[in-house]
């Protein structure tokens, strides 16, 4: 067993589906073209994910593992097409800044991404398009909005895997340009996670995208319960060894998911710091926040579509159509 985590267990201190009903319509043909959020997608990043699936661009291969997720995720997939987006956006909490929100504004980011505790099951080669002029309008909208806004535009800057893997397991052929967006670190610095400023920056960006006319679907890069192992089986997809943290981290995102189940979104305005306080959840780094806010708490529920576990990281695949 090799060691790969120190963490303490512990309490966390530091479509179109109305409430109720199935599985969303089909997109009808007269609104298939309409600008603005046209989706919104939780969809977590564990690098496990990714090894899973073998793709030519990951180095590390498998034999497997975590299904249930990956068929979530192909669920997503068929889902996300059918939307028709010009563009995803995603926002990350691997990509930390401690100071104000940055956009990928890079026309295109291309290079290695390497999982730092998990480099023996994430190196990927990415080469993706920007929609520089979306990015750009988000940096605008977030700075009118007084939020301190970056346009990140070095070239050669390692993209995270928060964000690659997103993209990766939503749209692994890699076609459709993508706007990118950090996490601001400072929830992680302060004992009740302070999300009111993933709110500005979600109407920053649906802002952005109704003025730029773009038709998007957004991407919340998040696991749920966060606590995890330390050590790793030597077969890192052993799914024998697969489980919750504890029963309770698994309790307290079945009671989020149910939240999620049931709508409206404007319930996750408490549900999700209760949640991050039980939990020590990944969604304190703002990105479901920022995905609701972005699409107004929209009256409606959301469809899980898979959850698993991940080194005992708890992990939802969700949709949301506004
Ligand atoms: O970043 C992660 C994560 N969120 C969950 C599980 C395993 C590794 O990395
Ligand atoms: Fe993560």
């Amino acid at each position: 067993m090799a060691r790969v985590f120190q963490v303490t267990a512990g309490s966390s201190r530091s479509g179109r589906r109305r409430a109720g009903q199935p599985t969303p319509a089909p997109v009808e043909p007269a609104l298939a073209r309409r600008a603005g959020i046209v989706a919104g997608y939780l969809a977590p990043h564990p690098p496990h994910l990714v090894y899973a699936e073998n793709p030519p661009q990951n180095e590390p291969r498998s034999t497997g593992g975590w299904e249930v997720l990956r068929w979530g995720y192909e669920e997503l997939r068929r889902r996300l097409r059918a939307h028709r987006p010009d563009v995803l956006v995603v926002h990350a909490p691997h990509w930390i800044t401690m100071v104000g929100h940055h956009v990928n504004c890079v026309p295109n980011p291309r290079g290695l991404s390497v999982e730092p505790i998990f480099p023996h099951l994430f190196r990927y080669h990415y080469d993706f398009r920007t929609d520089v002029d979306l990015a750009e309008a988000i940096v605008e909208e977030g700075e009118r909005a007084g939020l301190v806004t970056s346009a990140m535009r070095e070239d050669g800057v390692r993209v995270d895997y928060a964000t690659i893997g997103a993209l990766h397991l939503a749209n692994p052929d890699w076609d459709l340009p993508v706007v990118s967006l950090s996490a601001n670190n400072n929830p992680y610095f302060y004992s009740d996670a302070s999300l009111a400023e993933m709110e500005t920056l979600g109407e920053a960006t649906r802002t952005a995208i109704e003025k730029t006319g773009r038709r998007a679907v957004l991407l919340a890069s998040n696991s749920l319960s966060h606590l995890h192992w330390d050590t790793e089986p030597d077969l890192p997809e052993d799914m024998g060894v697969e489980r919750p943290f504890t029963h309770a981290q698994y309790a307290g995102d079945m009671e989020l998911l149910q939240t999620i189940r049931e709508g409206p979104t404007a319930r996750l305005k408490e549900a999700v710091p209760a949640h991050i306080e039980a939990t020590s959840s990944e969604t304190k780094a703002g990105s479901l926040t920022w995905l609701m806010a972005a699409m107004g708490w929209p009256a409606i529920a959301g469809d899980v579509l898979a959850y698993g576990t991940v080194i005992a990281t708890g992990n939802a695949v969700v949709e949301w159509v506004p």
